[in-house]
């Protein structure tokens, strides 16, 4: 009986050390621990073997039973961290494999341009500043000359906000004028400022035309501002934006708020001036509307109009995108086509 237990503790420890995961150990406990392995038979049997036989295989048998299962708990923490610290075939990485391009996100050619914009009138000295989409009746309108009734209403086709009180007092602002308003309310001269911000128009689209574009509101009020100074301002920016060589066109216009008021164009860049459909065949697009604050305006807010004169302008950005990357319709801006916008 001795020689079996040699034997059976040899056997057991060389069975252990090819054991290889937790699966495979439990049944080696089973098989060697467990209530009918060949150990515990032998334990049981004990009592009938005679005095002298008993003491000696009793004691070698525990101890063959303490030592197997010493070594079964010590090959299951070894198991436990080889579990931890190395991954699985599956979960193994291949760092020799080309890595996987994530698709990156770009900004909208509107935010770009914009951002072109709002520097060139920084690196001018013009602050940046933003207001509300929703505005008032007064601000969009009466306080920029444009009254109940007035005819100039029907440049700015217009969407109304339902106060449920009947009235028409709220509104998607039409232009970005009103900040004009606001501004020179809070600030005194000099003010030299853009405001760049959305404006809303109730009318059909076409490929120059959009309901809700992007427009920068320029103002600047100071004691002997000129014609000269807006002239000067507005093509410097051009030549910045498009280079020397785009043309551009300055002739009068009228808007209520401004006198005398101007209006800037571009040569277009589709068909270089000869006339296409995206110019309506002119040969020139226009991008802003300008002029020089009228007297009634700068009264309004409590600037006398006799010591200070200002230049204002009110530009639209997706004409100006249009014609620096060359879109040929501005419908394209906000119909969420990646093919286009990934262009950018
Ligand atoms: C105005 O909105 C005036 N507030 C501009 C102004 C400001 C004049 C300060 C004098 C002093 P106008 O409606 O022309 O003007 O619009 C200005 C520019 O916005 C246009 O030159 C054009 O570039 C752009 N724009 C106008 N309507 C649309 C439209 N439906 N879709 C896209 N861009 C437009």
């Amino acid at each position: 009986m001795l020689e079996q237990l040699k034997g059976l503790r040899a056997q057991a420890l060389e069975e252990l050390n090819k054991v290889g995961n937790p699966r495979e150990l439990e049944l080696w406990r089973v098989r060697y621990l467990g209530k009918k392995s060949n150990l515990t038979q032998i334990l049981r049997s004990l009592a009938a073997l005679p005095l002298e036989e008993r003491r000696e295989v009793g004691a070698q048998a525990n101890e063959i039973k303490k030592a197997l299962e010493s070594s079964l708990e010590e090959k299951g923490r070894l198991l436990q961290e080889s579990i931890l610290t190395s991954p699985r075939e599956s979960q193994r990485v291949d760092i020799t494999l080309p890595g996987r391009a994530l698709p990156t996100g770009r900004l909208h050619p509107t935010t770009q341009i914009l951002k072109e914009i709002c520097d060139i009138f920084k690196n001018m000295g013009f602050q940046v500043i933003e207001g509300p989409d929703v505005e008032w009746d007064y601000y969009n309108f009466e306080a920029l000359n444009i009254p109940q009734h007035h005819p100039a209403r029907d440049m700015f086709a217009t969407f109304w906000i339902d106060t449920g009180m009947g009235e028409k007092a709220r509104l998607l602002r039409t232009h970005s004028s009103p900040m004009q308003i606001r501004l020179m309310e809070k600030e005194r001269p000099p003010i030299r400022a853009i405001v760049p911000g959305r404006v809303y128009r109730y009318e059909a689209t076409d490929a120059t035309h959009e309901s809700m574009f992007y427009q920068v509101e320029g103002l600047a009020v100071d004691k002997g501002i000129t014609l000269a100074d807006l002239k000067g301002t507005l093509f410097d920016f051009c030549r910045c934006l498009f280079g020397e060589e785009r043309r551009v066109r300055f002739r009068c216009d009228y808007f209520p708020f401004v006198e005398p008021g101007v209006e800037v164009a571009i040569s277009c860049l589709a068909c270089n001036g000869t006339g296409c459909r995206l110019c309506g065949h002119s040969g020139w697009i226009e991008i802003l509307g300008a002029g020089m604050v009228h007297p009634d305006v700068l009264t309004r807010v409590d600037i006398n109009p006799k010591l200070y004169s200002g230049f204002a302008f009110g530009m639209g950005v997706e004409r100006i995108a249009m014609l620096r990357y060359g879109i040929d319709d501005i419908r394209l801006f906000y119909s969420n086509d990646l093919r286009f916008l990934r262009q950018f």
